[in-house]
């Protein structure tokens, strides 16, 4: 007897960091014969996701939509704390294969759910973003690309510096600057945030843009040599995927241990001293001078490139991801 490929709910939390691996996991089993439901909360927090949704849904007719209403909530102010922030504890310790073997066998908790070790996750059709020419243009590995991701906004002063660092890297640049957490609050314009004359003294070498970009298609372009990054989960997966260096500079939350992951793996470096979130201001001169070296590191370039053959072997088709995703499909037919 046949059985039947199973009916799976899929619940992202908020944020385009949760919202774009959980759309690709919906599109990659949906395309392996699953029914999905993908569930979604109304009002989303950015405009990305509302965007996101929308064009996902039209590419995916037979994705089942559901959406829930998120009564506002105003939460009790939280008692002092005596934990700092800077604090190094870490919570996550990096996800390597010891570490899932050992979730999966009872040796951490006997009562865990299985941990299926899935990805890198394929984009799905039509992920949002504008075409960028200039890229094109540019000598293979020669661009140095820079994103902290969705949510996080460097202080001006930091933005300031990060700038001059380019500057002094005399490296091509292709930078993605946030300034606000939230994407409707980001009105500022590049003339606000960044002095005219930076803007013009490097119009030849570099750009900048504020708007939604396609990261995982930049990362994938010959073009691009390195990566500075605040290290969320995805864009780890994404460099690792094309074997793109990262220079680490982690910001919140899991990223110290993602950061950590990247050093090990080889696909990167990660100073230490740049510290956590907004612990110190890192000048432009050590900037600078940490994004020459790693765009000149042939090395690190060939290990970068070695984690790359082995992500997209883990993602072909007869890879430990796919397989770890067909035993998620098989496990829960009826
Ligand atoms: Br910004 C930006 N284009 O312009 P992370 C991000 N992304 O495609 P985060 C774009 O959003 P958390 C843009 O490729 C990645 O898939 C990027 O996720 C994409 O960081 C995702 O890297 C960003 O995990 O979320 O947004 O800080 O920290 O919650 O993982």
């Amino acid at each position: 007897l046949r059985r039947k490929p199973p009916h799976i709910a899929i619940v992202p939390s908020s944020g385009m960091g949760h919202l774009t691996p959980f759309l690709r996991l919906a599109a990659m089993l949906a395309s392996r014969g699953c029914t999905i439901t993908l569930i979604t909360a109304n009002p989303t927090v950015s405009a990305a996701e509302s965007t996101h949704i929308s064009a996902f849904f039209s590419a995916h007719p037979r994705i089942n939509r559901l959406e829930f209403e998120i009564i506002p909530y105003s939460p009790p102010i939280p008692p002092p704390t005596t934990l700092s922030s800077s604090n190094s504890k870490q919570l996550i310790a990096p996800f390597e294969s010891e570490t899932i073997h050992a979730l999966n066998n009872g040796r951490v908790l006997s009562c865990l759910p299985p941990v299926h070790p899935i990805g890198p996750l394929d984009p799905y059709e039509l992920e949002k973003g504008p075409r960028l020419p200039w890229l094109d243009d540019q000598s293979v590995g020669s661009v140095v690309y820079i994103s902290f991701g969705s949510k996080t906004a460097m202080s001006k002063d930091q933005i300031r510096e990060l700038a001059n660092g380019l500057e002094i890297s005399r490296c091509a640049f292709l930078w993605v600057l946030k300034t606000r957490k939230v994407d409707t609050d980001d009105n500022e314009e590049l003339q606000e945030v960044l002095e005219e004359s930076f803007l013009e003294r490097t119009k030849n070498r570099g750009i900048v843009v504020k708007e939604w970009v396609k990261q995982e298609e930049i990362l994938a372009h010959p073009a691009i040599g390195g990566f500075v990054s605040h290290c969320g989960w995805n864009s780890v997966t994404e460099a690792a995927r094309h074997g793109v260096p990262v220079l680490a500079w982690p910001q919140v939350g899991d990223q110290r241990a993602n950061a950590e992951v990247v050093e090990r793996a080889g696909l990167g470096v990660w100073v230490r001293e740049w510290g956590w979130g907004v612990e110190r201001l890192v000048r432009g001169e050590e900037i600078g001078e940490k994004v020459r070296v790693m765009m000149s590191d042939r090395e690190l370039r060939s290990r970068a490139r070695e984690v790359g053959e082995e992500a997209r072997t883990a993602w072909g088709v007869n890879g430990s991801s796919e397989k770890a995703l067909m035993g998620v499909i098989d496990g829960l037919k009826t």
